[in-house]
């Protein structure tokens, strides 16, 4: 008898150092146990040092790659990362609102590590509009949550209210992930607003490294995975923070500035 997979898709951007956007989703994959596809919303020239280029995929490429997955697979569950601009975030918009791929996690790319902008600033109202309200999760980091939200996040009561009104623009849940500019910092803590009203904080030891990039794509992707093995959102926020938390401390020696984070580490390293 064949093995039968969880399946599981990003729409995301092409990272060529493979350490985020749907290089860093698929090994995410590989590693949570699913079966990983990709649609391509475009590519990303750049190393560890920084993004030194970039095209954007064809509205009309995007519209193929997702009609070929919607033709011949069973998607139970879906992220989508860097979107680049209006056309595109109203491109997969259309392609996804009969809601083919189940649990939609939208990690809202705007910035990458190295400070490199992966989406356009008129698009932030656009990925409101049109994407927000399809949302089961959204997973913005500390800066994407103040751009997003329109408010400056000083306090945790800050965070809460944030959290509040962007739940209040569509999404059903929401994660925003803690600061970590500073490295005087003990700990970073993220909070998390649930459907239900629920809501928790999140805490990990700070890891004093370089070795970062992806950390929000591998978040994202391994909550969709969890997700899609049969585990409670909460559950599969849980299990992705504590595997995300394991891949940037048993770091791996791979480039020499904003490194990608450890994807081959065990559930069980501590
Ligand atoms: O980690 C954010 C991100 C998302 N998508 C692509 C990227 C990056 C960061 O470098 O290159 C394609």
């Amino acid at each position: 008898m064949m093995n039968e997979f969880v399946q599981v898709l990003t729409i995301a951007g092409s990272d060529s150092d493979g350490s985020a956007g749907a290089q860093a989703d698929l090994k995410t994959f590989m590693a949570r146990g699913v079966y990983g596809m990709s649609v391509l919303t475009a590519a990303v020239a750049g190393n560890s040092y920084g993004i030194h280029d970039s095209i954007n995929m064809p509205s009309s490429f995007i519209k193929s790659q997702i009609k070929d997955i919607k033709d011949d697979f069973e998607v139970s569950a879906f992220k989508t990362g860097m979107l680049s601009d209006s056309e595109i975030i109203h491109t997969v918009a259309e392609a996804i609102k009969d809601k083919p791929f189940g649990t939609f996690v939208l990690d809202p790319v705007i910035i990458t590590k190295h400070g490199a902008m992966l989406l356009e600033a008129d698009a932030y109202q656009t990925l409101i509009d049109e994407l927000f309200p399809l949302a089961d999760l959204i997973t913005p980091n500390f800066y994407e949550a103040q751009k997003l939200s329109g408010m400056e996040l000083k306090t945790k009561e800050d965070i809460v209210q944030a959290a509040h009104k962007l739940r209040d623009l569509g999404p059903k849940n929401i994660m925003i992930k803690g600061e970590h500019a500073d490295d005087t910092l003990d700990i970073v803590e993220d909070f998390v607003l649930m459907e239900d009203g629920q809501s928790f904080w999140i805490s990990e030891p700070y890891v004093k490294t370089e070795h970062v990039n992806g950390t929000g794509d591998t978040l994202s992707s391994s909550i969709v995975a969890e997700v899609a093995k049969g585990a409670s959102l909460e559950d599969a926020i849980r299990t992705s923070k504590t595997f995300t938390y394991q891949a940037i401390k048993n770091e791996i020696d791979v480039g020499h500035k904003y490194g990608p984070i450890n994807h081959f580490v065990k559930d069980d390293v501590k």
